[in-house]
């Protein structure tokens, strides 16, 4: 018995899966709260998404429900950039948040995005 409860998962979430180890995914740094894995569709060199594992649709509704959470994604987001080697040249946190901002994948996540220039302003 642990004292911790279990965060909020929803069954048919990818990345509650990925958070839990049923979908595999290649992990680059976990901690309690957080897992930051490889994009299997990478968008730049580096392309890892940085997850609660707790599940909240979006980073509007983690942030609101969570904000202790919602900065561990962000601290780890940072801690994964410097890990990756792209903290020195530049990178790119992005929360794409609903679909008409390019939203696919409803469990909150930050990507981060380096190793090659970034434009402005993003598509
Ligand atoms: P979005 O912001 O919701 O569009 O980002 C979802 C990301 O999840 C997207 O970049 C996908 O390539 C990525 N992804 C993944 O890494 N593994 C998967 O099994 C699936 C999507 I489905």
């Amino acid at each position: 018995m642990t004292d911790q409860p279990s965060p909020p998962h929803q069954p048919d979430c990818l990345f509650c899966k990925i958070a839990t180890g049923d979908v595999p995914a290649t992990v680059v740094r976990e901690t309690d709260t957080t897992v930051a894995f490889r994009d299997i569709n990478p968008q730049a060199p580096t392309h890892i998404l940085v997850i609660p594992r707790a599940h909240y649709p979006d980073a509007a509704a983690l942030s609101a429900a969570d904000p202790a959470i919602a900065a561990d994604v962000l601290r780890e987001a940072g801690e994964t950039a410097a890990q990756e080697g792209i903290a020195e040249t530049g990178y790119r946190i992005v929360f794409n948040t609903g679909s008409g901002a390019g939203q696919t994948v409803f469990h909150a996540h930050a990507h981060v995005l380096g190793g090659r220039g970034l434009q402005w302003p993003p598509g």
